[in-house]
């Protein structure tokens, strides 16, 4: 028996992209689903031009808009992101609509970038370049080395776990903290339950945030949190923004409680002009980049490829979303 949100559907199944592709990645899903119709839309506005008669939304999550998710057509929303904030809209929440993620192709470029943070402060980089910019020679004190260091994992999922397999190849000890702490994992030394949090906190010399945005984790990292950080550690957050008490932060940063930050994601993006964190020393600011790879799209299309024929045949989708659970 199909399930209950299985679509009565005409022969002719509408597909909205709310992406810009390229006309190969078209190609990729329509090689797969000749009888799909395929409509791309480059901006929110047009998506919203095309609803009628779409049973399936495609959309990136930083152009997202709740009028999208509206049309009595629509069945199935399939971000081309992980987060899914924003998308727990209310026929989403009553199970009218279904909601999927591209959860599970971030590993590589994440856990690249955050190394790239990491290095970035250990060898000292950031403070070379701005002294490049002004032709100042200037060797300063020793670059570091991540050899021995402790990493804090907040949120030991795919991404995690690329995280420890490299962290470890370094030399670095790793601990991390995850929801269900069921089994060790490659490279890690300590797997704990939020409860660890605290502990985490004090152990790390960097603390990667690498969590989804749920009730739960909003505002997890706050002015007490910090405060149990070493003064020589760095806070690593390649998450949410709202799961950072970004004041606390500023302050945090400001008075030396902790030794830096490295931001991707902020409480408001793009990062206001008059923030603070952008000229903050000991601050590093990437424009919520820590995914992007030439490879995404690719990965990201060939992922919602798998779940369109689990869809078609009625199956659970490989990557759906738990509404309930927030990811
Ligand atoms: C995502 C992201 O959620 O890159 O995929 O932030």
């Amino acid at each position: 028996m199909p399930p209950f949100w299985w679509p009565e559907r005409n022969n002719v199944m509408k597909i909205l992209l709310n992406a810009k592709l390229q006309p190969e990645h078209l190609q990729k899903i329509q090689a797969g689903f000749p009888d799909a119709q395929l409509v791309m839309a480059a901006t929110p506005k047009e998506a919203e031009a095309q609803l009628a008669g779409a049973e399936v939304l495609v959309s990136w999550w930083s152009n997202f808009n709740p009028t999208l998710a509206s049309h009595p057509d629509l069945r199935w929303i399939h971000t081309l992101t992980a987060g899914i904030d924003g998308f727990l809209l209310p026929r989403v929440l009553e199970g009218q609509v279904l909601l999927s993620n591209s959860r599970g192709i971030h590993g590589i470029p994440m856990a690249e970038h955050v190394f790239a943070m990491m290095l970035s402060f250990s060898r000292r980089l950031r403070d070379y370049s701005l002294q490049q910019q002004q032709a100042v020679w200037e060797r300063g004190p020793s670059p570091g080395e991540l050899y021995g260091k402790t990493l804090g994992i907040v949120g030991l999922g795919s991404i995690g776990s690329e995280l420890a397999r490299r962290a470890s190849a370094f030399g670095m000890r790793v601990v991390a903290v995850k929801k269900n702490p069921s089994h060790p994992l490659e490279g890690v030394t300590r797997v704990m339950g939020l409860a660890g949090l605290d502990m985490l906190l004090r152990e790390s010399d960097f603390v990667a945030l690498i969590l989804p945005l749920t009730p739960e984790t909003q505002g997890l990292i706050g002015q007490r949190e910090l405060a149990l950080m070493k003064s020589d550690a760095v806070l690593i957050n390649v998450a949410r923004g709202e799961v950072v008490e970004e004041t606390a932060l500023v302050q945090a940063l400001q008075e030396g409680t902790i030794a830096g930050a490295a931001l991707d994601v902020f409480e408001q993006e793009p990062l206001p002009q008059d923030s603070p964190l952008w000229v903050l020393p000991n601050c590093l600011v990437t424009p919520h980049v820590a995914a992007a790879s030439p490879m995404y799209l690719n990965r990201a299309l060939d992922l919602f490829c798998r779940n369109l024929e689990a869809y078609r045949q009625g199956r659970p989708l490989p990557t759906q979303v738990d509404p309930g659970r927030g990811y």
